[in-house]
């Protein structure tokens, strides 16, 4: 299973095709819409998200509200984009107005992709760099990964991501709350934590970024539920599943690290500390007393939850930009200033569910594969009582 995106942050709409998907699971755009309207929330956004609603058109791939096997092709448009037609359109310019229509940017943002996808591809304006790194992408990223969750749901995989961490604050979490009260707390908070004692001192260290012109990161935590055992691979490098979710965290635009269960925190600590030990009960089967491991030995699930935390850094378009090179004169400039958000980190929460989401899936379907959805999990529920009598 696999899928390719494509669009401009300014361009006239997002696209995303999604191969591989079994035939016959049910897949309505009301799934797919409630992602996309998770993912344009949080304290911290700019203005851009007042002119986007986004909402998905699936265009292929699904007939009566069932997937056909065929390739799933989802669109979203741009609201904004009748502002940026004659700047980001396909038609060639016209003579003599290049640089009043084209927004030309001379000058890179440090920490973003502009210089170094300018020196790339030969841009002489990184606008061209600017609008495809933008993480506006993430839109149909989450979509695909609605599609995913979607089909998660089905066979018995919950899940749930939250805000750890803003700007140095750290929520305190009881790590007992059930998926269900950590959903429904981390739903009704602007900065999607489940601590609701820290919730207004991020608000206002987004605020106090924000008046300052600056930006600050976070962490996000996701969390699944029911995955089957024994998913993923030991055999070869690229068959890790977690190596895999830890390589589609980074993927996520300004996210930097991960880790899962206890994370860096098993350097300091030690065996005794660090594994979970092995247990067997008739109706639970094998289970682990503690989960620190964050639901991975071997590359392979334990059937505990998957625990996994990304780190993102400060976005780097800033108000009071850094200094930069202006690339045409080669003197020091302060960097551009682009539109932005002072935190993503809300938002970014749902982007890593989702594409914790996508790996999930590629993995069940990788595994247990079927050309009917109806096949499909029933292997997959084969496979859960095989490990229970193990
Ligand atoms: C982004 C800049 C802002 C953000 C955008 C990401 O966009 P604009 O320049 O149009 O205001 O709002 O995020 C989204 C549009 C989105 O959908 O998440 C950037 O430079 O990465």
């Amino acid at each position: 299973m696999r899928y390719l995106t494509a669009g401009e942050s300014h361009g006239p709409q997002l696209t995303t095709i999604l191969e591989g998907l079994p035939a016959g699971m049910p897949l309505l755009s009301e799934d797919i819409n409630e992602e996309l309207s998770r993912r344009q929330k949080g304290h911290g956004r700019g203005r851009r998200m007042q002119i986007e609603k986004d909402t998905v058109e699936i265009v292929s791939g699904v007939r009566h509200g069932q997937t056909l096997g065929s390739p799933i092709a989802l669109v979203v448009k741009n609201n904004d984009w009748k502002h940026w037609t004659t700047i980001m359109g396909a038609e060639a310019l016209i003579e003599g107005q290049e640089d009043e229509i084209k927004r030309k940017i001379t000058r890179a943002r440090p920490g973003h992709a502009d210089l170094n996808g300018a020196i790339k591809y030969g841009h002489r304006d990184m606008r061209n760099v600017l609008e495809r790194s933008s993480a506006r992408e993430t839109t149909v990223r989450v979509a695909a990964g609605a599609v995913a969750k979607k089909l998660l749901s089905l066979v018995g995989v919950n899940l749930v991501s939250h805000v750890v961490e803003i700007g140095g604050i750290k929520a305190n979490v009881d790590s007992t709350l059930s998926i269900e009260t950590l959903k429904e707390r981390t739903e009704a908070s602007p900065v999607r934590v489940a601590d609701p004692t820290i919730e207004q001192a991020m608000m206002n260290a987004i605020d106090e970024a924000k008046q300052n012109g600056d930006s600050i990161g976070g962490v996000v935590e996701v969390i699944a539920t029911g995955m089957p055992s024994g998913v993923g691979s030991y055999v070869h490098y690229d068959r890790k599943l977690d190596a895999k979710l830890a390589a589609a965290i980074v993927s996520i635009n300004a996210f930097k690290g991960v880790e899962f269960g206890i994370g860096f925190e098993a350097a300091r600590k030690p065996g005794s500390e660090v594994h979970d030990e092995i247990a067997w009960e008739k109706e639970k089967g094998y289970y682990r007393k503690t989960n620190r491991l964050g639901g991975f030995e071997g590359g392979m699930t334990t059937g505990m939850p998957i625990v996994v935390r990304g780190v993102m850094k400060p976005i780097p378009t800033l108000y009071k930009p850094l200094m930069s090179v202006d690339i045409e004169t080669k003197e020091p400039f302060a960097a551009s200033i682009e539109r932005s958000d002072s935190c993503a980190v809300p938002a970014a929460a749902v982007v890593a569910e989702n594409i914790v989401a996508w790996e999930l899936a590629v993995a069940l379907v990788e595994q247990f594969y079927s050309d009917r959805f109806e096949t499909f999990l029933e292997e997959i529920n084969r496979q859960r009582e095989f490990a229970r009598e193990f």
